[in-house]
C-alpha cells in the first residue's frame, strides 16, 4: 500500500470522523464534494491546495506554525506523522505538509489532468 495521508487527513479535515484514520482508504465522491468550491465538477490542484493550506492551521492546535504528534492525536497514525515529516525532526512544518499533500495528490490525479474527479 503506498505511503499516503491523503484519505486520512482529508477524512479528518472534513470531519467525517476518525476511524477511518488508520486506514487511510481512498477518497469518496462526499470529500471531492466538499473540496470542489467552484462546483465544476472536479477539484483541481487550487482548490486543494488552498483546502490543505486551511487545513493545516485546523491542525495547529496552538498555532506555532508546525505540527508536533501531540497535536496529532487520534488524528493521523504515527507511521503517517512520519511521512510528513520529511526530516525527522519531529515537526512537520507547513512546507513538510504542503510538499506531502501535493505530492498525494499528483498520486491521486490518475489521469494527469491536474483535476480530480
Ligand atoms: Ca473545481
Ligand atoms: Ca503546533
Ligand atoms: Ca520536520
Amino acid at each position: 500500500m503506498q505511503k499516503t495521508i491523503f484519505g486520512a487527513a482529508l477524512s479528518v479535515l472534513i470531519g467525517s470522523g476518525l476511524a477511518i484514520a488508520q486506514q487511510a482508504p481512498a477518497m469518496h465522491e462526499g470529500h471531492l464534494d466538499r473540496l470542489d468550491s467552484d462546483n465544476d465538477g472536479g477539484v483541481s490542484r487550487a482548490e486543494y491546495q488552498t483546502f490543505m493550506s486551511a487545513g493545516f492551521a485546523r491542525l495547529d492546535s496552538n498555532g506555532d506554525g508546525v505540527l508536533v504528534q501531540s497535536e496529532l492525536t487520534g488524528v493521523l497514525a504515527p507511521e503517517h506523522f512520519a511521512t510528513l515529516d520529511a526530516n525527522g525532526d519531529g515537526r512537520v512544518s507547513r512546507s513538510e505538509f504542503m510538499n506531502q499533500v501535493m505530492r498525494d495528490f499528483a498520486s491521486a490525479d490518475r489521469g494527469g489532468d491536474g483535476q480530480l474527479k
